[in-house]
């Protein structure tokens, strides 16, 4: 007979990675008070941006038959493209059925009515919490656009807060647009000029006192162009230096920048259609160093970044990078990049967030990135272990913990 065999250390860190609940600390999802702006479901989850792209390279029709469809037209449409007429292997298609699988639902039939049958029992905030529990996700941090039409009037009215969901102030039309949002602030009585002359930059950390304060920001944030360069006279770097820094500094606000997007490089594929193109380290670099009292937060969108984005990091210990963005959410490149991360910044770092537009998307997204992370973590345990250190339970718990969310909670705790 042989002895009771103990778990590998392989198995030990897999179990607690699985098991850790996690801060998802940037997702494009709304607690579920925000009613009509909640996406969930399968035609939400078939009609994802990322499967949009996916669909219109299978079919030679003109766009705008695709945008004249309704949702569920949509969803059809993107079904029989890219899950009907071959087989869905991409990783955005594979997200879907993975979906399907952790909410229990068989898709083998290839029948999306009856997949559609599945989901009308909910409600958005009986899914909500079920979703939650099947992604073993704690707290989801949201994306909050005070400019955005639709969203505002849910804050201004107030509601019951959903206690998962915290909120980031994003000020992308702020810095990027600003004559347009100048306007916007002076209409909601703001003292504010296009030219920032007079009152407005204090006028605009005013702006931002006031909607840190109503959304309980825990960050804000902005995503920016490959173009973007620190130190330059441009209108966005004003604003950056001379409202949200110091704002950021009198609130203990960190202030989270998501580099190296091209938006509408593609204007017939709509949200669908922004790509991506190295960014400028060395800027982000200049800009920690020069505000030393503030706390940054980076990821970049090129695979080519992210080296140099590591090393910024360990150079500056008021900035933290995090997330494999968007066309990096992939299993080759979370491996490379999360490998790379930990071995030149050891737990200093939040390997991923999920940008999640979709509730259920919570599921895929986390039950595809643990098994990564696990893997990266086993092996340098494994390596650990070769030393003679060998790691407890305790410590790969607290590890872990650290790194889906919790290293990054105590870095913006003011
Ligand atoms: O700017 C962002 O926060 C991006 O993540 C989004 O704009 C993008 O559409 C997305 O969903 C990527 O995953
Ligand atoms: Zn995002």
């Amino acid at each position: 007979m042989s002895a009771q065999s103990h778990p590998t250390l392989c198995q030990v860190v897999n179990e607690v990675v699985e098991t850790t609940s996690v801060f998802d600390i940037h997702t494009h999802l709304f607690d579920p008070a925000f009613g009509s702006l909640v996406s969930w479901g399968i035609d939400d989850l078939l009609t994802y941006h990322y499967l949009i792209a996916e669909a219109f390279r299978c079919s030679t029709e003109p766009a705008e038959v695709f945008w004249s469809l309704d949702k569920s037209q949509q969803a059809d449409w993107i079904w029989q493209h890219l899950f009907l007429e071959r087989s869905p292997i991409s990783e955005a298609c594979r997200g879907v059925l993975t979906t399907l699988r952790l909410l229990g639902i068989d898709a083998r039939k290839r029948d999306l009515p009856t997949l559609r049958k599945h989901f009308a029992k909910w409600t958005p905030e009986s899914y909500t919490d079920h979703i939650l529990q099947i992604a073993n996700v704690r707290k989801v941090c949201m994306t909050n656009l005070p400019f955005d039409d639709q969203e505002r009037p849910y804050w201004e009215k107030g509601f019951t807060r959903h206690p998962s969901f915290v909120a980031a102030l994003r000020l992308d039309p702020l810095l990027l647009e600003w004559e347009k949002t100048a306007g916007q602030l002076h209409g909601w009585g703001y003292d504010v000029r296009a030219d920032l002359s007079g009152q407005t930059l204090g006028e605009v950390r005013r702006f931002l006192g006031d909607w840190a304060l109503k959304m309980d920001s825990q960050y804000c944030m902005v995503s920016l162009p490959p173009e973007w360069r620190f130190p330059e006279n441009t209108v966005t770097n004003r604003l950056l230096q001379e409202a949200i820094l110091p704002f950021g500094r009198d609130h203990g606000q960190a202030f989270a920048m998501m580099i190296g997007v091209r938006r509408g490089v593609n204007p017939e594929l709509r949200m669908a259609g922004d790509s991506l193109a190295p960014a400028d380290v060395p800027s982000v670099e200049a800009l920690c160093a020069a505000y030393p009292k503030n706390k940054f937060i980076c990821t970049m969108l090129a695979r080519e970044n992210q080296h140099a984005l590591c090393v910024a990091a360990r150079k500056f210990r008021n900035l933290h990078i995090f997330g494999c963005w968007w066309f990096l959410n992939n299993p080759s490149l979370i491996e490379e990049i999360t490998r790379m991360r930990i071995e030149l910044l050891g737990l200093g770092v939040t390997p991923q967030h999920s940008d999640c537009r979709v509730m259920d998307q919570l599921a895929y997204k986390w039950s595809h990135s643990r098994p990564i992370l696990a893997k990266v973590l086993s092996e340098k345990y494994s390596d650990l272990s070769d030393t003679g250190w060998h790691v407890t339970r305790a410590e790969i718990e607290r590890d872990v913990h650290q790194l889906l969310g919790g290293g990054f909670e105590a870095f913006i705790k003011h």
